[in-house]
């Protein structure tokens, strides 16, 4: 039984999570859950039309983060965003446009049946959402398919989600979901244990005022920030994954994956769960922003209040 048959038994699970601040369910998804995840991204990838893409890519350093009016509006679509190294300076694609995306978000769960099957259609998942008692009505704002390529796949430096989706107080919970196997040289994602009790939420991921795009607001002074930028930091975690393995990451622990090395791709599904805004506040400030047409998505109909 995959460990999650019975996820009302594995109360010890859900105390490993809140001490690591990440928990690795493996086989949480069955393989025809991955087949049908995995031939739908590389269906979306088949379909990309590169003629009218503006060739944003998805960068993630400190003071070069993607924030294009092509990722800015990206919250309501399904839009592909390239690795770097699949560019030239022309905007020339250097690979096949298959091998070129890094990933493609950002609302998978609401537009595509496959992953809304996967996410917001999914009564294991909304047991288990149940069971963590992390949220009292989650929303689920975002999701992506991070493709990893081989050879090219981006490294994703140290960061907690809750710097990206801000909400006060912190409340991002991610799922992320391995569609193929993960492994040291394909980029596994490696974990901080415990840091999201020692490590605060000190900065926050922001659209810039003055329409230029994304960068950071500081949340402390700059000797807190200094102060916590030389904590010793302890020993990264590298969790290697199975096809259908779901990793729960809490929103203040630190993680991070390598650059691809390998011949093999690292594909995985990954979406986000926040407070609603009955619990917590969700600002303009945010990058990203509900619209409309299409609110956050309710993981619940009902609130269970206990
Ligand atoms: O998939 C990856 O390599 C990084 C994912 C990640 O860090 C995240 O979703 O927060």
């Amino acid at each position: 039984m995959s460990e999650i048959g019975s996820f009302h038994k594995v109360g010890p699970k859900i105390q490993q999570f809140h001490k690591d601040g990440y928990l690795v369910l493996k086989g949480f998804y069955s393989h025809a859950e991955v087949d049908a995840l995995l031939a739908r991204s590389k269906r979306l990838l088949d379909d990309f039309d590169t003629e009218t893409h503006p060739r944003t890519k998805f960068t993630t350093g400190d003071d070069n983060h993607v924030g294009d009016d092509y990722f800015l509006t990206s919250g309501d679509k399904i839009r592909y965003f390239l690795e770097e190294d699949a560019v030239d300076a022309q905007g020339k694609l250097l690979r096949e446009k298959q091998k070129a995306v890094n990933k493609i978000g950002h609302a998978l769960h609401e537009l595509d049946p496959v992953f809304r099957q996967a996410t917001l259609e999914n009564d294991k998942l909304k047991s288990l959402t149940r069971a963590l008692k992390f949220h009292i009505d989650p929303v689920v704002p975002q999701s992506m398919v991070i493709t990893k390529q081989t050879q090219i796949g981006g490294e994703v430096p140290e960061h907690n989600d809750s710097t990206f989706l801000y909400t006060d107080p912190p409340s991002a919970l991610g799922f992320w979901i391995a569609l193929e196997k993960c492994t040291a040289s394909n980029g596994a994602l490696s974990f901080l244990p415990g840091s999201h009790v020692t490590t605060p939420i000190i900065k926050r991921f922001v659209r810039l005022g003055d329409g230029s795009g994304t960068g950071f607001e500081a949340l402390v002074s700059p000797e807190v920030e200094g102060e916590v930028s030389a904590r010793p930091k302890g020993e990264y975690i590298l969790e290697t994954c199975e096809p259908g393995d779901l990793v729960l990451i809490h929103g203040s622990v630190l993680h991070k994956s390598e650059r691809n090395t390998s011949p093999n791709t690292r594909f995985a599904y990954t979406f986000h769960m926040i407070e609603s805004t009955a619990s917590a506040k969700y600002d303009e400030k945010n990058w990203l922003q509900p619209t409309k047409e299409m609110p956050f998505s309710q993981l619940f109909t009902s609130v269970q209040v206990n």
